[in-house]
């Protein structure tokens, strides 16, 4: 299931974790190349100075060096000029053992300190990812944000996963052995806060409401009546006793459709005339399942475009009558992108409590979950995943983030 959003999600994990471990080797050697330089340039000159200096340029060196060494002890030795020539010409190879012991201060101490940085720090730099950039993070959006977008993942979802990624990687230093773990955390961290938007218990909700009144609402053919079935269903083997409500009193054939669910379920359906009010019909079937001890009534409405302002008008007095208990919004996950703006439409109009995403079984995207919840901060009740009964599954924030980086 949503097998595409899945492998966006996996490959960006990897791709990050590379944009940490790549660069991250590169930018080291980058920095330490011109450290040993640097360091191998000072070191040969240690080496190798003395025999030239002494060669080529023995006076200068000479000049220089013990004029300053010798600052302390200067009136002794600055008379006799001639012996300091003297030496030189006698002892060349003392002079330079000096200028060496002497001379390498600044040049042996970078040399100690880059081998301590390459003995102790420099393995772990290269077994240590780099740490990561913000540059880095909106490199990788830029890259993958279309990929994510054509598996309908809005871009409000994607600004938040930038978000996160940004707080939790940026500047934070992260081995590499635990690179992909770190950084799959994260992302699952944040899946999971964009889909877990509360739990709710059907069960419990039928045996405090007693009858609990569910009204299904949402596009042309999202599959509202394909719903209730099923949900009647599931909440049978439950051992709930259930009503329908045949609320859609607008679309020919409404009511025979489902009549047609009730009879092969053995559920009543409550209903009136085609053009009736749906409003009343859904008032009704909440008496009949009052007085007759039922535990939960599924009440269809027509389908609606939110653009609607009759139908959308319609629904609201369905709901202000009524005051249901839970307003399932059903949407059609192959809307793609427009998922979205039906969500927040809906929910401007009459307040959704929990979203029901059908056809999941013939979309692989799986991006629509994300977006609405992220959209209207609801939680998703039941995930549709074929025409059948039982093709319906109850939505786990918990499993569907484990499923996804799996
Ligand atoms: N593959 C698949 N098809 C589904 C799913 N849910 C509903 N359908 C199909 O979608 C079509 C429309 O379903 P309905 O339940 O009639 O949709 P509706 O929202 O009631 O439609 P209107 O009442 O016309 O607004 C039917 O052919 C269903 O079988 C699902 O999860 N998977
Ligand atoms: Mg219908």
């Amino acid at each position: 299931m949503f097998g595409r959003l899945k492998k966006s999600l996996k490959d960006s994990i990897k791709k990050i974790v590379r944009i940490a471990e790549e660069p991250g080797v590169r930018k080291e050697e980058k920095e330490k190349k011109p450290i040993e330089k640097k360091v191998e340039e000072k070191r040969k000159p240690i080496e190798k100075k003395p025999k030239k200096k002494i060669e080529k340029k023995p006076e200068k060196r000479i000049e220089e060096k013990p004029e300053k060494k010798t600052e302390k002890k200067p009136e002794k030795e600055e008379k006799p000029k001639e012996k300091e020539t003297e030496r030189i010409e006698e002892e060349p190879k003392e002079e330079p053992a000096e200028e060496v012991k002497e001379e390498p201060e600044p040049v042996e101490e970078p040399e100690k300190e880059e081998k301590e940085k390459r003995g102790f720090f420099g393995l772990g730099r290269k077994i240590t990812t780099r740490r990561l950039t913000n540059r880095d993070i909106d490199d990788f959006f830029d890259e993958n944000e279309t990929e994510f977008m054509t598996n309908n993942v809005a871009v409000e979802v994607l600004d938040f996963f930038r978000k996160n990624l940004k707080e939790r990687l940026v500047e934070k230093p992260i081995k590499r052995s635990q690179a992909s773990k770190f950084v799959a955390q994260v992302f699952e961290d944040t899946l999971f806060e964009i889909v877990n938007q509360g739990d709710i218990n059907l069960e419990k909700m039928a045996k405090e409401k007693k009858p609990l009144l569910m009204v299904f609402l949402g596009f042309n053919g999202s599959g509202k009546t394909t719903s209730i079935a099923r949900v009647a269903k599931y909440m049978m083997k439950k051992g709930k006793k259930v009503v329908l409500a045949a609320g859609d009193t607008f679309r020919a054939a409404s009511i025979e459709q489902l009549e047609v669910h009730g009879k092969k379920l053995g559920i009543r359906v409550i209903k009136h005339q085609y053009g009736s009010d749906s409003a009343a019909v859904v008032f009704d079937a909440m008496r009949f399942a009052e007085s007759n001890g039922y535990d939960v009534v599924l009440a269809d409405t027509a389908g609606r475009m939110h653009t609607d302002k009759n139908l959308m008008d319609e629904l609201r007095k369905v709901i202000r009558v009524n005051n249901p208990h839970l307003k399932v919004l059903v949407v059609d996950s192959l809307t793609g992108n427009d998922a979205v703006e039906q969500a927040e439409r809906f929910h401007e109009a009459v307040g959704v409590d929990s979203v029901i995403m059908t056809k999941t079984d013939v979309n692989p995207k799986g991006g629509s979950i994300l977006s609405v919840c992220y959209a209207i901060k609801k939680p998703i009740l039941f995930i549709g995943t074929g025409q059948g009964y039982d093709d319906i599954i109850k939505f786990d924030p918990k499993k569907f983030v484990k499923d996804m980086l799996s």
